[in-house]
Order: C-alpha cells, then structure tokens, then sequence
C-alpha cells in the first residue's frame, strides 16, 4: 500500500479539499480517494514556487542542482519497489511494464538532464568595434520561473519527470498537477524531493481535476510563467488560451493518430512482432501507439492474417484507465464492427473472475473502413489497430499524412533508400525505421500540427526551460 494521496506545497504535505474516489482499473473498485486542491491550495502552491525561487533554490549553482537530480534519480531507485507497485496500482499495468519502462525512465529522466545540464556550454562571440579594442558577448540562461507541470495517466511518472527533471535542471521551481485518475507515484515523486534535499518551494504537488479545478486555476494563475503540458489536444487548445492571456510560453506534447507503413520488401517477421509492440504495448495506451496500418497489398493478406493471430494469443495485457475510457473505445469498436471487418477482439474480454468489473478490451485488429470513418480518423488510445492497403510508396505517404494529427510513424523496409526517402517526408515529429519506441533521450521528441507544440528532450527541454539573454561587454 503507497503513502496516501496527498499534496505538497511549500514543503508540507496537506490531504485538504473534497476527495473523490480513486478507482482501481483492474477490478472497477473504489481503492482510496484524491483529495481536490482548493482554489487557495494551488494559489499557495504558486507563491511557495516564487518564495523557492528568490530564496535558496534560486541560489544553487549548475552543478549543485545537477547533483541534488542525481540524489533524487537515487532516491527513485532506493524505493522502486514501491514506485512500481503505485503504477500498477493506480494504472493497472502490467508489472513488467512499468518495472522495465516507466520507472526506469523516471530515473534516467533525472540523470540524463543532470548530465546535460553538467556538460552544457554557454556561447561567447567577440565582436569588432570601431575602436578596434572590441566587446564580449555572452549569454546566460535564466529559469523561467514558476513552471506548471500537467501531466495525463497513461505513463504517470514517466510524463511527470521528462517535464520536472529538465524544469528543475534550469533553476526553475514547479508546482505539478499529474492526472486525477494516477495521482500516486507523483506522492511518493515528493516525498523523494524532500528526501534528496531540495529546498521546500520547489517541487510543489496539486492534485486534482482539470476543467473548473486545479488544472484550470493553474494554467490560469498569473503567478505561472510556463506551462509544459501532455494530454489531449484539445485540452491544449484550453490551456494555450490561458496562457495566451498573460503570453506565457507553453510546451504541449499531444494526441496522435500514428500510422505505420509495411513494405512489401519488410522482413515481414519483424514487421509483424513490431506491430504487435506498436499497437497493443499498455493496451495501445501510449501517445506513440499505431492505430492505422497501411500495407503494400501483396502482402497484405498474409500480414493480416499474422497479426490478428498474434493479436489473438497475447495474454497479460492491462485494462483500459477507467469504465469511461473502454466505454468510449467499446463506442469505436462498435461502429466499426458495423462498417467493416474484425479480425481479432473487438469486445470486452470475459475472465470469469473479478476482473470482468474492470475496464478491459481485448486486442483488436480492424479492416475495411473508410479513410473518413471515426476509428480510422480519430484518436482511439485502446488496442485497436486498423489495416488498410497501399499501391504505391506515393499513396502509402498521402495516407499516413492525411488526418489532423503529426505525432510518431513507422516504417517497415529492408530496401534503405526507400527508408531514407519516406521517413522524412512524413508529417511527424518522430519517425522509426524497422523499430518502434526506440528512445535516445537527447533527441528532439513532439509532434506537428495538432499532435503538439515545441520539442522536449535533451538541449530543447533545457533550451525551453530557459531564457536566454545576452551580455555585451565593451573591452
Ligand atoms: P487530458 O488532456 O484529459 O488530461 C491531461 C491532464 O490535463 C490531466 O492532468 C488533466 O487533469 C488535465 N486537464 C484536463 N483539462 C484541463 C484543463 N481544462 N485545464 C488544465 N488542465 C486540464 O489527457 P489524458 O486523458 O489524461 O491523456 C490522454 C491523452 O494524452 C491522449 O490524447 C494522448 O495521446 C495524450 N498524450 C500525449 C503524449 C505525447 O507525448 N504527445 C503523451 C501521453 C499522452
Ligand atoms: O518517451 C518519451 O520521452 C515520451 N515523452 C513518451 C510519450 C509517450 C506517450 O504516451
């Protein structure tokens, strides 16, 4: 059992506000409550990130901060037990899941932004000046200042930290906001901070809902200097319109729609078990999952046919976030099975035990539908996968690049310039080749058009986190 929920501002922990129930996605059952951030908690929260900011934490060198993300990164993996058992919890992943992706990362998120922050140049030019003894200029960078972390329930803490580690890294103080529905790990997040050392004020924790709650009040807060957030987009289209009143810069990490391409020359082996990783990993609940799959029609039969199969033999799969997430996939399924083809799933499975309370679906494979049909255009994030044929590598890029989303893309191809000549042209800010959520964390990570706003990782989160400003000192 994690620590109960509650939040953190200024150092202290505080349970206040009206709970609401935590529900545990597996069984459908009531496991504990989240209290809801007043108004005046998130206000306090805000003043508590200024205060850290003017006062101590404001003060520490580069290199002291690096070094206290180093002890919390330590203090992540003294305790990852517990980590890990608070994901499942809330999340109802399977164990290995989040004991290989999502903890894991958590700590890596720490330590590579401390070894980016401890190995980061400033740049200096000389410049010429009439009277020929010529000036220095240099920039520094500046925390933004108070920065909102809001984050969604699908990689809890994975999604939190790629936001706070980076935030934290720069000077920045942060008051975070992570999903209603998987507020646990963000507790134990804090308890982490205070153990490694950092100053109270700096990391804060609110939790609550968003519209009309504590997600609303931050982003509406003019004690807020930044917004990094992931979630829906259309949730970013509410939060750039509160940052937009006071300009504060926003990093959005959004939905996507993300296709994959199967060549017929692909290794059809490895197309397949990819796809199977691609659709289904966390039940096709990670922004990065395939939902449509266009396949060069030669082999097209013999790919569906593989991958249904697969699709049918996986066992050891979690449950949707919550009854009204598989409610809303069941919705998709539903018109689909109307108006096309299931080759695999297509409902909710029947265990015979508990389970058949929580909010599960089985991995689904689709075909026939219509480009414009719902469950091809719209962001599903369930184990759906739907197939549809290609001709040509022309037709093959015009289909994966229609649609109102630019998140992630695959391409399966043995044939390497053809690699090379579809992948950047797709409309995406990540592409793989042959692999899927292969992750370096120094590259640039986003989306275009409505799958995003700005890039994380490695120099662009700190770049982000930051302002630079020049010096000029005339020699
Ligand atoms: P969501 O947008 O409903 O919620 C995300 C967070 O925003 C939660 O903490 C929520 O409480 C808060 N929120 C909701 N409304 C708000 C408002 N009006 N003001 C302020 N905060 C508000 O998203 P979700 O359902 O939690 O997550 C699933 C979505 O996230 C999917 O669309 C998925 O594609 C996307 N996602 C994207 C990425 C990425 O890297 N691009 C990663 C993970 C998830
Ligand atoms: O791997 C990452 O850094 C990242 N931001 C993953 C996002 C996954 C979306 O669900």
């Amino acid at each position: 059992m994690s620590s109960p929920v509650r939040h953190y501002v200024g150092g202290d922990f505080d349970a206040s506000g009206e709970p609401f129930p935590l529900v545990d996605p597996v069984h459908g059952r009531v496991v504990g409550e989240v209290p809801a951030a007043p108004a005046e908690l998130v206000d306090r929260a805000v003043r508590a990130a200024r205060e850290a900011l003017r006062g101590p934490w404001g003060s520490w060198s580069p290199a002291e901060r690096a070094r206290a993300l180093h002890r919390v990164a330590d203090g992540i993996e003294s305790r990852f037990e517990e980590f890990v058992a608070a994901e499942c919890a809330d999340t109802g992943k399977p164990r290995e899941l989040a004991a290989t992706v999502d903890i894991p990362r958590a700590v890596a998120n720490f330590r590579s932004y401390a070894d980016l922050l401890a190995g980061r140049a400033e740049q200096s030019w000389h410049t010429g000046t009439p009277d020929g003894r010529g000036a220095l200029n240099y920039t520094v960078r500046k925390p933004l200042g108070v920065v909102a972390v809001i984050s969604p329930w699908n990689l809890p803490l994975l999604l939190l930290t790629w936001k706070v580690a980076p935030a934290l890294a720069m000077g920045n103080t942060v008051v975070a906001k992570p999903s209603e529905l998987t507020p646990s790990t963000a507790v134990l997040l804090a308890e982490v901070t205070a153990e490694a050392g950092l100053p109270a004020g700096t990391f804060n924790l609110v939790h609550g809902k968003g519209a009309g709650a504590a997600g609303q009040w931050l982003t509406e807060h003019p004690g807020i200097d930044a917004i990094a957030f992931t979630g829906e987009s259309g949730t970013g289209t509410t939060i750039m319109r509160a940052a937009a009143a006071r300009l504060a810069p926003v990093s959005f990490e959004l939905g996507g729609k993300n296709a994959g391409l199967v060549f017929a020359d692909a290794d059809l082996d490895a197309a397949v078990a990819g796809t199977v990783r691609s659709a289904f990993t966390h039940s096709g609940q990670v922004c990065l999952c395939t939902e449509r799959l266009y396949v060069e029609r030669p082999v097209l039969e013999e790919f569906a046919d593989r991958l249904a199969a697969e699709a049918r033999k996986l066992t050891g799969y979690g449950p949707m976030i919550s009854a009204a997430h598989r409610d809303k996939v069941l919705g998709y399924l539903t018109r689909a099975a109307a108006d096309g083809q299931v080759l695999a799933g297509g409902a909710a499975p029947r265990f015979g035990d508990d389970r058949d309370d929580g909010f599960w679906i089985e991995p689904t494979v689709l075909t026939g539908l219509p480009e414009d049909h719902p469950a091809v255009r719209e962001e599903i994030f369930g184990p759906v996968v739907h197939l549809a044929p290609f001709d040509t590598e022309e037709e093959a890029l015009t289909l994966a690049n229609t649609g109102p989303y630019g998140l992630a893309a695959t391409v399966w191809t043995t044939d390497l310039a053809r690699a090379h000549r579809v992948a950047p042209a797709l409309d995406v800010g990540i592409a793989w080749v042959n692999t899927w959520n292969l992750r370096d964390l120094r590259t640039p990570f986003g989306g275009v058009k409505a799958s995003g706003i700005g890039r994380e990782g490695g120099d662009h989160s700190l770049d982000f986190f930051s302002e630079p400003m020049n010096v000029c000192v005339k020699l």
